[in-house]
C-alpha cells in the first residue's frame, strides 16, 4: 500500500507547477489558468503542506495596489481554512520583457535597479507571510554569446545583489535565508552559477554567507549531466541544503520538469535515501510541470503522484537500510570504514611516512581487492522494485 501524505511530510508545491496551462515555444495553451484559493484546496485536500509562489504568479506584474491585496488576502484565507503554509516564496526575475538579458546581472543599470527593488518587495511579502526561505532563480542571468557579457562583472553585480538583500533582512529583522537555485542553461544558453557547486563557491564571496544556501532542482543537476544525490551531499555537507526543488529529468536535454521519480529513478532513490539519513528537516518541495498532454484531472493526479513517488522511496531506502544482507554488504564494499579518518588522533606527518605497517603492505595485493559495489548496487535495486 502506498502511504498517504501527511502535513507533517512537508510537501510543498509552486503555484506555478500545478498551474502551469502548458504554453511551450511550439504551442498554445492546452488548459485553463488556475486560481490560488483552488490550488491551495486541492493541495490541502491531497496532503500537501506548502504552496510557494513567485509574485507575478499570485498578482502579475506591476499589480494595482487593490488587485495586489485581494489576491494575497485570498491566499491567507485559503490557508487558514485549510492549514496550508507558506513555507518559501521567490520573484519572477524572467518572464517580462525588461527582463531579457537578466535582472541582477543585466548590462542595463535601471532594469538592475528595477530587479533589485522588485525583489526587495517580495522580501517584505515573504517576510509578512511568515515564509522563511526566498528562493532566487536567475534564469536570465546570464548569456548566448561570450562577448556580450563581462562574466566577472556580472558575478560582481550579482553579489552586490546578494549582499544588499541579506543587509535589508538583517537590517529588518526579519526571520529569512536565501536560497541560489542553479541550472546550466534554459532559457538562457549559459546562464550564470550553472550548477551546485558554482552556486556554493559564489556564497562563500558574500558579505553574509551565513544567510545564503542553495534550492539544488534534480532536473537542472542531471540537464548538466551532473549526479544530483552528489550534489545536494556537497551541500548538506557545507551546510548549505535551504531548500531543494524536486522532479523528473531523462538525461542532457530541455527541462523536463517531469514527475519526482519519472526520470531517473535510481538517482531519485539515492537521493530520498540522502535527505531522510542525513536528517534535512526542510520542505519537500516539488517544481514540476504536469505535462502538457494532461487535462485537468492529470494536474492533480500528477500532484499526487510526486508525493506518492517521494513515500514509496522513503518506504524502500528505510527497507535497504535495514536489510542485514545491505548492512553485510555496505561493510564488504567498505562504505562505513570510509568514516574513519586517514590519520590517528595526533599522528604527524613524519609518523606517517615511518610508519612500518606500510612498508609491510603490499599493493600489487592490495589492488587485486574487490569492493562488491555491483552486489550492493543490485540490493538497492531490488529494494528499488519491491523485490526484497
Ligand atoms: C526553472 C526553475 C524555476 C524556479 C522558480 C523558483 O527552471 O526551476 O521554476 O524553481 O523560479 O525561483
Ligand atoms: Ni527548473
Ligand atoms: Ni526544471
Ligand atoms: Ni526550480
Amino acid at each position: 500500500a502506498v502511504p498517504a501524505p501527511t502535513p507533517a511530510d512537508k510537501f510543498s508545491f509552486g503555484l506555478w507547477t500545478v498551474g502551469w496551462t502548458a504554453a511551450d515555444p511550439f504551442g498554445a495553451p492546452t488548459r485553463p489558468a488556475l486560481d490560488v484559493v483552488e490550488a491551495v484546496e486541492r493541495l490541502a485536500e491531497r496532503g500537501a503542506w506548502g504552496l510557494t509562489f513567485h509574485d507575478d504568479d499570485l498578482f502579475g506584474f506591476a499589480p494595482e495596489r487593490a488587485h495586489r491585496d485581494r489576491q494575497i488576502a485570498r491566499l491567507r484565507e485559503a490557508c487558514a481554512a485549510t492549514g496550508m503554509t507558506v513555507p518559501m516564496i521567490t520573484t519572477n526575475l524572467f518572464s517580462h520583457p525588461v527582463f531579457k538579458d537578466g535582472g541582477f546581472t543585466s548590462n542595463d543599470r535601471t532594469v538592475r535597479r528595477l530587479a533589485l527593488r522588485k525583489v526587495l518587495h517580495n522580501v517584505e511579502l515573504a517576510a509578512e507571510l511568515g515564509a522563511r526561505t526566498f528562493v532566487l532563480w536567475g534564469g536570465r542571468e546570464g548569456s548566448e554569446y561570450d562577448s556580450a557579457k563581462d562574466v566577472r562583472a556580472a558575478l560582481d553585480r550579482y553579489r552586490e545583489a546578494m549582499d544588499l538583500l541579506c543587509g535589508h533582512v538583517l537590517e529588518q529583522g526579519h526571520d529569512i535565508r536565501f536560497a541560489i537555485e542553479p541550472k546550466p542553461n534554459e532559457p538562457r544558453g549559459d546562464i550564470l552559477l550553472p550548477t551546485v557547486g558554482h552556486a556554493l563557491a559564489f556564497v562563500e564571496r558574500l558579505a553574509h554567507p551565513e544567510l545564503v544556501g542553495v534550492n539544488p532542482e534534480v532536473g537542472h543537476e542531471q540537464m548538466a549531466g551532473l549526479n544530483m544525490t552528489h550534489g545536494v551531499a556537497q551541500a548538506l555537507w557545507a551546510g548549505k541544503l535551504f531548500h531543494i526543488d524536486l522532479n523528473g529529468q531523462r538525461g542532457i536535454k530541455y527541462d523536463q520538469d517531469l514527475v519526482f521519480g519519472h526520470g531517473d529513478l535510481l538517482n531519485a532513490f539515492s537521493l530520498v535515501d540522502l535527505l531522510e539519513s542525513a536528517g534535512y528537516d526542510g520542505p519537500r518541495h516539488f517544481d514540476y510541470k504536469p505535462s502538457r498532454t494532461e487535462d485537468r484531472r492529470g494536474v492533480w493526479d500528477s500532484a499526487a503522484a510526486n508525493m506518492r513517488t517521494y513515500l514509496l522511496l522513503r518506504e524502500r531506502a528505510a527497507a535497504f537500510r535495514a536489510d542485514p544482507e545491505v548492512v553485510a554488504a555496505l561493510e564488504e564494499a567498505g562504505v562505513p570504514a570510509l568514516s574513519e579518518p586517514t590519520l590517528d588522533a595526533g599522528e604527524t606527518v613524519a609518523d606517517l611516512l615511518a610508519d612500518p605497517a606500510l612498508d609491510a603492505v603490499d599493493p600489487d595485493a592490495l589492488g587485486r581487492r574487490g569492493y562488491g559495489f555491483v552486489r550492493l548496487h543490485q540490493l538497492a535495486c531490488e529494494h528499488l522494485a519491491g523485490a526484497r
